[in-house]
């Protein structure tokens, strides 16, 4: 038994230094340890379009197999509109961008026995050869490294509420500071402080974009009260803002208009919920269970909230799908 640990262990410890190297972004055989799909990889080598998806929402954001038919409709809108799709994730420790369907399938069936894998965890995961479901910061590092500067999601992390006491930040945001990729969500949920997350995307040095609107939006509504910086009226817009500062943008996509309607429903709940913790004096890592638990049953089972969730996301995609095809437009 000793033997197998010690065999294990040093195993474990190759594969680490492998992927040091590999975190390496100058090195140019980082591409080596990550699989790509056979649609990616040709997608690569001709300059067509491609949009990267993170994998957390589907392990962790759905049961299966709600999460599973919502990760093929998201990638279908991004082939529907011109681009191919690379949803991001760690099988058996290997970075893999690009899911076949039985892998997706995997993933999906995993569900939150995959690990939340953020920046700090990728190392952890691919020693180990674990499964990982990549948040954003790790699916934008991964993206990044094989050359995918458009990435979609539904929210991203941010600041926590009372994070000047706790410091929890989502390392999204320091993610977004020095990965140069796009990242089209439809905002920061209100569970969080958005305008501290807002300053904190600033020092970051992160251009912040809305679309087709000043306001930085909410995610299930259409303003959260803190203006951008910078608006974006098109795809063609954007590609032609790139510049090369070597840090990521964040583009908000406000929620539909079709949708507002319920957005307003959950955002009431969720003020209610925040209206509740106060009085209780809930802080700390207990506020965000507490609040999510009572937004749920505020509405209803989370049914309203994660319907919205799925169509926020799928949004997005569109979006994202013509931003990427009108920037490898710009490249040809
Ligand atoms: N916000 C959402 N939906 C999500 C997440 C955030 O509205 O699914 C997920 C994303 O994967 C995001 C991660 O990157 O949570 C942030 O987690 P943390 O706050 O632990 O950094
Ligand atoms: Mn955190």
């Amino acid at each position: 038994l000793q033997k197998r640990k010690k065999k294990m262990a040093s195993s474990a410890l190759s594969r680490l230094s492998n992927l040091h190297n590999h975190l390496n972004p100058t090195d140019p055989l980082s591409k080596g340890l990550v699989k790509l799909s056979p649609e990616v990889s040709e997608a690569l080598t001709r300059g067509h379009a491609i949009v990267a998806l993170e994998s957390t929402i589907i392990s962790h954001g759905m049961p299966f197999p709600k999460n599973l038919e919502t990760a093929k409709e998201v990638e279908a809108i991004v082939r529907e509109n011109g681009a191919v799709a690379a949803t991001i994730a760690i099988l058996d420790g290997i970075p893999c961008v690009g899911l076949s369907t039985e892998e997706l399938e995997r993933l999906a069936k995993l569900g939150s026995k995959a690990q939340k894998t953020a920046r700090r965890d990728i190392a952890h995961v691919v020693a180990m050869r674990a499964n990982g479901a990549t948040t954003v910061s790790a699916t934008m590092f991964f993206a990044s490294m094989v050359g995918i500067p458009v990435f979609v999601t539904g929210g991203i992390g941010g600041v926590h509420r009372h994070g000047e006491h706790t410091m929890d930040i989502s390392s999204d945001l320091t993610e977004l500071g020095k990965t140069p990729v796009a990242v089209i969500s439809a905002g920061v949920k209100s569970i969080l402080d958005i305008p501290r997350t807002l300053e904190y995307l600033e020092t970051q040095g992160v251009c912040v974009a809305a679309y087709k609107t000043h306001e930085f939006p909410a995610f299930f509504t259409e303003s959260s009260g803190c203006k951008v910086p910078c608006r974006v009226d098109s795809p063609d817009d954007y590609a032609n803002m790139k510049l090369k500062l070597g840090s990521g943008v964040l583009i908000a996509v406000p929620i539909p208009k079709e949708h507002t309607a319920s957005g307003s429903l959950i955002e009431s709940a969720i003020q209610s919920a925040l209206k509740e913790a106060r009085d209780k004096n809930v802080v700390g890592n207990a506020e965000t269970p507490f609040l999510l638990a009572r937004v749920n049953e505020l509405t209803g089972g989370m049914s309203l909230a994660s319907i919205l969730d799925i169509a926020l996301v799928k949004n997005n995609a569109l979006v994202g799908a013509k931003i990427s095809v009108a920037l490898a437009q710009l490249r040809q």
